[in-house]
């Protein structure tokens, strides 16, 4: 039976796709190259991969008994935890019996005349519907830098990525590690410990802080539990999706989180020097991420980075090294937040040598290792930890074609043009899933991925039951939209010169150089997508056919 609904990816977004829709008696397929749910979570499996949300937040709403019966063993959670809350929804919802594991979908094209989508596949198969949604994921095309010499390594190669679900044996090893992103820091600590001696290779030196590495407490959880209904009206009311929800009867109140920082309002200019310090020296590293002059005041941000700067010295214990470890010319806040979990004190351990390609490029990679303008360093294993073609790269990457035979890549060639990072104009009835243009990757993802898909299941509801055949934005509206996500991104750090994020697609060569998730707020966000749906779909083209 043709589906209703063809769905491309199983991760979080295409497994909640599934739920809703089904609800909404919808047919729904979904195509997945992996051979399994969990998206994000089945494929960077690297070891200390974590999430940088609180476990409690980062967790589906739609289902009371799913938040009741699911129990987090820690504040952050590690991916395995992670993989296994994504196999226990799929197994509770039913979800599997909707996925098609193991293929990967090559290309996707609107068919104007039957007004379908046809999908095809790495497997030979072909797949139609009136309705294609892109769950394909913000982080989900790895990047492989062009190294000279790249494909010539002999040893065992790996990508943070992409890691193997076996476990790889590094005892005896020596081992290579090029980026220090996040998936870098969450590596390093773990890699150290494993290895013979590891080889850190870093380009760009990082802002990193302690992240929270507490066990989940019962009493904590149960009061999350209790207060599940207020947590979730409490995410829809915060720029990035969390509740900050902070347990009252199992934490003494006087105790903050280290999470909260300074506190909403508070400026690093407002304090002296000294203030400052004792300010770091009482709560940590972490707090300069919460004053708030930090991220819109160029001369605080400085101010920020200097204490950043002089902690960080004070961890390492060779000096040489600790200063090759400071990031100096861009700021805090440029760049997605890395949590550690002892990523300086690594450093001070005998088996592990940062090499600094500002001063040393690497000139080439060989059969046996990495050699620089300084030496050679010759390595068992190389892993390239070298991020993602971020928030574009999946949907590129899926040669998608729409009315009149437009490519999206076409269509994409100076930056990402869409109306709420939800639909592209000239491609009817396809729907992305936390899009460029949406909070996304700035929101706690499973909010932004239940808001997304609801909009989207009310929206086929409103065609079917309208007897509309085709939705689609008007030109007016993309343009309209992608000059807001432009203003107000604006001033703020993400965009200062001196920034180079994958946010803004400077981490891979060519790309242009444009500001893509919605820094607005999800509620503000949220309000506008509900406008344009009560409105009958304002800034959208709405078609029946004679
Ligand atoms: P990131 O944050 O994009 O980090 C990639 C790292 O790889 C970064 O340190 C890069 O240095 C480095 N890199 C990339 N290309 C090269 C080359 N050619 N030579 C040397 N070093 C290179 O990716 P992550 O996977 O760590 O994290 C992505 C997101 O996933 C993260 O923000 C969380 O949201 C989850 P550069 O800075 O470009 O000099």
């Amino acid at each position: 039976m043709q589906p209703d609904v063809l769905v491309v990816g199983a991760g979080f977004a295409g497994m909640y796709a599934i739920y809703r829709f089904r609800k909404q008696g919808l047919n729904v397929q979904v195509l997945e190259a992996g051979s399994d749910v969990g998206g994000t979570w089945y494929w960077n499996r690297y070891p200390g991969a974590r999430c940088d949300v609180p476990s409690l937040e980062y967790s589906f709403g739609f289902s009371e008994e799913l938040e009741q019966e699911w129990d987090w063993p820690e504040v952050f959670s590690a991916q395995p935890d992670i993989l296994r809350y994504a196999n226990h929804i799929a197994d509770r919802f039913n979800l599997r019996e909707h996925i098609r594991f193991n293929t990967r979908v090559t290309g996707v094209a609107y068919d104007e005349e039957t007004r379908l989508w046809r999908l095809q596949t790495d497997t030979g198969e072909s797949f139609s519907a009136p309705y294609c949604v892109m769950a394909t994921g913000c982080l989900s095309v790895p990047n492989r830098p062009a190294l000279p010499g790249a494909a010539s390594f002999a040893g065992l190669e790996l990508h943070t990525a992409l890691w193997p679900k076996e476990d790889v044996d590094l005892s005896g090893k020596r081992v290579g590690i090029i980026g220090t992103g996040s998936s870098g820091v969450q590596a390093i600590p773990e890699l150290a410990k494993a290895a013979e001696h590891l080889y850190v290779f870093q380009r760009t030196p990082v802002y990193t802080v302690p992240a929270n590495r507490k066990a989940m407490r019962d009493a904590v959880q149960r009061e999350f539990k209790d207060n599940y209904g207020a947590i979730r009206d409490m995410q829809q009311n915060n720029a990035g999706g969390v509740s900050n929800f902070r347990p009252q009867r199992s934490v003494e109140a006087a105790r903050r989180n280290p999470m909260d920082g300074p506190g909403a309002e508070s400026k690093i200019k407002a304090l002296t020097p000294a203030e400052r310090k004792a300010v770091l020296k009482a709560r940590g590293l972490e707090t300069l991420l919460g004053f708030r002059d930090v991220y819109t005041d160029p001369e605080a941000n400085e101010i920020a980075n200097e204490l950043f700067r002089d902690a960080v010295r004070e961890l390492v214990d060779d000096a040489e090294t600790a200063e090759a470890l400071l990031p100096k010319d861009y700021g805090l806040g440029c760049k997605r937040q890395v949590l550690d979990r002892d990523y300086y004190a690594t450093f001070n351990r005998d088996n592990v040598t940062l090499v600094d390609l500002r001063a040393t490029p690497i000139e080439a990679v060989t059969p046996d290792g990495i050699t620089t303008s300084a030496q050679r360093y010759p390595l068992d294993v190389l892993i390239y930890a070298t991020g993602f073609d971020a928030m574009t790269g999946a949907l590129l990457k899926a040669n998608i074609t729409g009315r009149g035979g437009q490519t999206l890549n076409d269509k994409w060639r100076v930056g990402p043009v869409a109306y709420l990072g939800l639909q592209m104009r000239g491609f009817p009835n396809l729907f992305t899933v936390t899009g460029p243009g949406s909070p996304s990757v700035l929101c706690n993802m499973l909010v932004a991925i239940e808001q997304h898909v609801n909009w989207i299941g009310d929206c086929i509801d409103y065609l079917q039951t309208n007897h509309i055949d085709s939705i689609e934005p008007t030109e007016q509206a993309e343009q309209d939209w992608i000059a807001h996500v432009n203003e107000v991104a604006e001033g703020t750090m993400y965009t200062a010169p001196s920034c180079n994020s994958w946010y803004l697609g400077a981490n891979i060569p060519g790309k242009p150089r444009i500001f893509m998730p919605y820094v607005g707020g999800y509620p503000q966000y949220k309000a506008r997508c509900d406008n344009a749906a009560r409105e009958g779909y304002s800034g959208f083209e709405l078609k029946r056919s004679a």
